[in-house]
């Protein structure tokens, strides 16, 4: 018989015994995400069965057409988290201003930012999507946080992570000490280790962008497109395009097999698509952690300082190597 597994339940409590001073929240916090996987794991596998594909026929901040699932989603989290004691302030794609939870005040010191449900296009097609998940800790002491509480650097989150559901479930995380993936064994309904100290490989052999958008992008991105699909064996090249329009699943797949994910700025849009506080940077201190990199094209996502719960931002993410030649390309050092 071989070693018993560990699972998230046993990996958290074994981390938790080697902080002396760890108060065993952020342990059931992430006890309640990995809870939150499993409901909607459950949700997507029956949901062409349940009358829950499609349109709800609203759509949200930002302007998108919200599916049934992206709000089924963001209710689970929402329910999880209420009085449960350990969370704050909740600020979701889906809602249009964050949410205060006074039944967990004071004792809830954490903030959690999301994406419920990450390329929620591919729901109707059986296709993967994703969670993203940012949290951060709120130190005040004058009350519940208020909006500008939440709207802080990357840097400064606490942990980061995604679910990706797929041909199976996946949670990988990061708490500032690596990278670790965790596999729903779902016949035990447990989330078990099965990555344990993800590293990207420095430079890939795969390149993830919707390329349909060629035409709007700056010179220079299309430049770096280009020369990833020229022939040169000493470069390794030309890339492979894995592209499944979840963000959360062509990372995964850079995480474990080095490349670069990007979805760069538009001439007429240069914030890009994606949400700046609960996908690119949860995303990036992931891939950070795990060895590489995520960029705007000009500065480190990390760095980036925000000033709105729901802005926009290019990104680049992936291996590290792959990241600064884009880099290059982007800011027209190189034109080859
Ligand atoms: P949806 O959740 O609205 O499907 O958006 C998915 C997403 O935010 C990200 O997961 C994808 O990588 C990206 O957008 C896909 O966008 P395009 O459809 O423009 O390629």
């Amino acid at each position: 018989m071989g070693a018993f597994p560990i699972t998230l339940t046993r990996y958290i409590i074994q981390k938790q015994a080697a902080h002396p001073g760890a108060t065993g929240e952020f342990s059931a916090l992430m006890a309640q995400i990995g809870l939150v996987g499993k409901m909607l794991a459950q949700d997507l596998r029956r949901a062409g069965l349940i009358h829950v594909l499609g349109l709800t026929g609203k759509t949200n901040v930002q302007g998108e057409a919200v599916k049934k699932l992206d709000e089924i989603a963001n209710e689970t989290f929402v329910k999880v988290f209420q009085h449960s004691g350990l969370v704050c302030a909740l600020a979701s794609e889906e809602m249009e201003k964050p949410v205060n939870l006074p039944e967990n005040w004071p004792h809830g010191k954490y903030m959690l930012l999301f994406d419920p449900l990450d390329g929620s296009s591919n729901t109707d097609v059986n296709m993967p999507m994703g969670t993203i998940f940012s949290i951060l800790r709120y130190e005040g002491k004058g009350g519940l946080p208020s909006e500008s509480e939440l709207v802080r650097k990357g840097t400064e989150q606490v942990a980061a992570g995604y679910l990706m559901y797929g041909s199976s479930t996946m949670l990988v995380f990061t708490s500032g000490q690596g990278v670790h993936g965790f596999t729903l064994d779902p016949g035990v309904g447990e989330y078990v280790l099965s990555h344990e100290n993800i590293r990207i490989p420095t430079k890939g052999k795969v390149y993830a962008a919707n390329e349909g958008n060629y035409h709007r992008w700056s010179v220079g991105t299309r430049r770096f497109l280009d020369y990833l699909k020229e022939r040169d064996q000493a470069t390794g090249r030309p890339y492979s395009t894995r592209y499944s329009g979840c963000l959360a699943a062509d990372v995964h797949r850079i995480l474990l097999g080095g490349g670069i994910y990007l979805y760069p700025g538009e001439t007429d849009k240069p914030e890009g698509k994606l949400r700046l506080l609960y996908e690119a940077n949860p995303l990036a201190m992931v891939v950070a952690q795990a060895g590489g990199r995520a960029s705007t094209g000009t500065e480190n996502i990390l760095d980036v300082k925000p000033t709105a719960v729901h802005q926009r931002v290019p990104l680049i993410i992936g291996s590290r190597e792959d990241v600064t030649v884009a880099e290059d390309f982007i800011q027209e050092k190189r034109r080859d």
